[in-house]
């Protein structure tokens, strides 16, 4: 249904289309040439009044409809993801920038997901155990919450909505939907998708906008019961102030700092195929992308020879032509912040080896093109090293050994993906041990999470919950236990069982 030009979208509420109250609209630009890809409604209080509502009232149904039932939307939107997969890739790689093997992988990040989820729905298992006394039986289920407020990112923009809602929704919680900004075409499409799968009226309402907006009252309103957020620390602490007077539960997904760690005994070819694949992959815009690779310093000049000669061979061009390995950043925002700390990190004294700089020339001049930028001799401690840049810049650290590479690596505030290069069987076991992140990748980059084990990270990643596996059911269900005597007389606990012995 949707096609570039300059079409205008709405909010999707209760089963309806509707502009915002306002009237406000915003555009979605196409970072890779500025052409305008549609006009999207600028949503405030107001509409996320109405979709809350329509959320609230589709719940009373939803949560008594059978989980196994609920999967079979799942299954069938998963289905025509599938089916739409070559659309979407098409479409990603206009309104998000990323090439299209990586905008494939984002469509199937989101099918695997929802297969995963939907099979959820024929487990979502409890615990049954013996009890205490005799005659009586005891269980824990599985509840859904409520409303689930989502606020998604633009840079994995089909993969993290289905994260978020497909668990949300297996689970029996219904959803008000507020994506990025940046992406609210690729948001709509999946919407339209879900509804087309047959997602019943209200269950899911999307309302596009902006966070200051559309995103504070949501994370404000009273009858939204859980906030998930992926975005920056700045913005989660802020929601997590925000929703605190009504003790809302909070997952959050937040930034990294993540390091790739070759030792000495590294396969060298190997490393930097996963140091190119995990800082330049997405032109760097993951929360997972490796922003520091901590080198041995007996290999440190051979392994920064091969990574300049690998970045610089990088060609530079819209996602969507066969040959580009790297794409446009999000938008003008993005690629000033990531030219200022090219100029941080050359005045902090660390050596600029390749990159730097906007890239220009021909097609590039319309969009948003930085130039892969390796820095050296970057001390642990610079703010190039500490702070996330969310763009194509590594940095590379020296270190002496193992137990400094393990202290560099956990030197800084966050704690979602990390990695170490080593054919030690030792080192790599103590590397699993000792990394403090969410996720510790041996002889493999920073990248590439599956969606069958838990996703998040450490300290100020985010606040210990984590997405994908079973781990997302605990974010979207409260447990309640439940106890059964079936005795028919007064049984209580810790006084009639307890016998003289105990
Ligand atoms: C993100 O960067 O926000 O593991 C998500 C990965 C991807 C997901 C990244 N599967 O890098």
């Amino acid at each position: 249904m949707a096609t570039t030009g300059t079409r205008t979208f709405r909010n999707f509420i209760g089963g309806e289309w509707a502009d915002a109250a306002s009237g406000e609209t915003f555009e979605s630009l196409s970072p890779a040439t500025g052409e305008a890809l549609g006009t999207f409604p600028k949503s405030g209080p107001e509409d996320i009044e109405r979709a809350v509502a329509a959320a609230k009232e589709a719940w009373d149904d939803w949560r008594l409809t059978p989980a196994p039932e609920r999967a079979n939307l799942l299954y069938r939107f998963a289905q025509l993801l599938g089916e739409q997969k070559g659309e979407l890739i098409d479409l990603m790689t206009r309104e998000m920038g990323k090439v299209k093997a990586e905008a494939g992988g984002d469509v199937q990040e989101a099918i695997d997901m929802s297969l995963y989820m939907a099979g959820e729905g024929r487990r979502m298992f409890g615990q049954t155990t013996p009890s205490e006394l005799r005659d009586k039986f005891m269980m824990s289920v599985r509840m859904p919450i409520g409303v689930v407020g989502a606020i998604t990112p633009w840079n994995f923009p089909i993969a993290i909505p289905a994260w978020k809602l497909a668990p949300a929704l297996v689970c029996g919680n219904t959803i008000v939907f507020k994506p990025a900004e940046d992406t609210p075409l690729l948001a709509e499409r999946f919407v339209e998708l879900l509804t087309e799968a047959g997602c019943p009226r209200g269950v899911v309402n999307i309302v596009h906008g902006f966070g200051e907006t559309a995103g504070d009252a949501l994370v404000r309103h009273p009858d939204v019961a859980v906030i998930t957020f992926t975005g920056s620390r700045e913005t989660g602490v802020a929601v997590t102030h925000a929703a605190a007077d009504r003790l809302k539960h909070v997952h959050l997904e937040l930034g990294g700092k993540n390091g790739i760690i070759v030792m000495e005994d590294a396969d060298l070819d190997l490393a930097v195929e996963g140091i190119v694949w995990s800082a330049f992959g997405t032109s760097g815009q993951r929360c997972t992308a490796a922003s520091r690779v901590i080198v041995d310093e007996r290999v440190y000049d051979e392994l920064q020879k091969r990574l300049v000669a690998r970045a610089e061979a990088m060609r530079i061009g819209p996602g969507w032509e066969d040959d580009t390995d790297l794409g446009p950043v999000i938008n003008r925002a993005a690629i000033d912040k990531i030219h200022a700390y090219t100029k941080i990190g050359t005045d902090e004294g660390a050596r600029l080896l390749t990159g730097g700089e906007i890239a220009t020339g021909g097609e590039l001049e319309k969009g948003f093109f930085y130039r892969p930028t390796v820095f050296a001799e970057v001390d642990p401690q610079m703010r190039i090293a500490q702070e996330e840049i969310f763009g194509p810049t590594t940095a590379l650290i020296r270190v002496r050994d193992f137990d400094e590479a393990i202290r560099v690596a956990n030197g800084i505030r966050y704690g979602l993906s990390s990695s170490i290069f080593t054919q030690d069987v030792n080192r790599a076991f103590r590397a699993m041990r000792d990394l403090q992140a969410g996720i510790t990748y041996v002889n493999a980059g920073t990248t590439g999470a599956e969606v069958h084990l838990p996703f998040g990270g450490t300290k100020d990643t985010g606040n210990g919950h984590r997405e994908a596996g079973q781990a997302a059911l605990d974010v979207f269900t409260e447990w309640k236990s439940i106890y059964v005597d079936y005795s028919g007389r007064l049984q209580r606990a810790q006084i009639d069982n307890v016998r003289p012995s105990g």
